[in-house]
């Protein structure tokens, strides 16, 4: 056998292997019919090689240019997921500040002072219309220590009056730790950084989720005594102020107790004194 034409048939079949592979198909190995045969078929495998290698070279040219697309197009994503979650820390930064700018006030009854994360607006005395005057205002107000004046005049003309408020709860009664009967009591001023406040009348403890500012017993103006007036809940352990233990009786504030009848009992009961909470949130 001619040496070139076995060459012929190596170089051949080498060919039609590496295309076999690279195209993954069985396609028949070429038969050389005569040289000039193989050196057609030869020829024809070669280029078509070529080609394959060229078609290969382009598809990863185009995967690499579709992975760097992609590249690219994921660090604007990534960017733009970075910027949205800027702008979210922000936003809530925002209105984090804006929160802790914003507060609630109330008046603590029977205290002198704020529980220890609340500030002290102003310390003062609990007032409010004599007992068994039939007019002048109907609440109970927190005059300051340390009051200042407008225009003032000293004439007799009719105008309401305030007067300073005492305690009347006969001993012994069990309800608070230390003797309070006749004393007069201070109340306070307190603001907190809190959005919510509320005083709940009838309970002793706040609901899940809301804060005790302080807790103590739901007290008014004794029922037989004329003229409206309001509730106020009195800390459950009250400050006196200083030689304020004598019988005044101008304004009084007594214990309340529940009555049942359109008042559902249970849950309510007669005559037991109504305790009182203030909760914030
Ligand atoms: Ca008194
Ligand atoms: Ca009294």
């Amino acid at each position: 056998m001619d040496s070139k034409f076995v060459i012929c048939w190596g170089i051949v079949s080498l060919i039609v292997l590496v295309t076999h592979q690279s195209k993954g198909d069985n396609e028949a190995e070429p038969k050389c019919f005569s040289r000039f045969d193989y050196d057609y078929k030869m020829l024809q495998k070669l280029v078509s090689l070529e080609q394959t290698i060229q078609n290969l070279k382009d598809s990863l040219a185009d995967s690499k240019k579709r992975i760097e697309e992609l590249s690219r197009e994921n660090e604007q994503t990534t960017q733009n997921l970075k910027d949205s979650l800027a702008e979210t820390i922000n936003k809530i930064q925002e209105l984090s500040r804006k929160n802790v700018d914003y507060g609630s006030v109330y008046i603590r009854w029977g205290r002198n002072e704020c529980q220890d994360k609340a500030e002290v607006i102003y310390k003062g005395f609990t007032a409010g219309k004599k007992h068994n005057d039939k007019g002048s205002g109907s609440n109970t107000v927190c005059l300051p220590e340390d009051p200042s004046w407008l225009n003032y005049s000293t004439s007799d003309y009719p105008r309401g009056t305030v007067y300073g408020t005492e305690i009347d709860v006969e001993e012994p009664n069990g309800i608070f730790e230390n003797k309070v009967n006749n004393q007069d009591i201070p109340c306070v001023a307190c603001h907190i950084k809190k959005g919510s406040v509320i005083m709940i009348p009838g309970r002793g403890h706040c609901y899940t989720g809301w804060n005790l500012e302080y807790a103590g017993y739901l007290m008014a103006e004794f029922h037989g005594h004329p003229g409206p007036h309001n509730h106020v809940c009195v800390d459950h352990h009250p400050d006196f102020i200083q030689g304020g233990g004598g019988n005044a009786n101008e304004h009084i504030l007594y214990l309340t107790i529940s009555k049942c009848g359109s008042l559902p009992c249970p849950p309510y009961a007669n005559d037991k004194e109504l305790a009182c909470v203030v909760c914030s949130k």
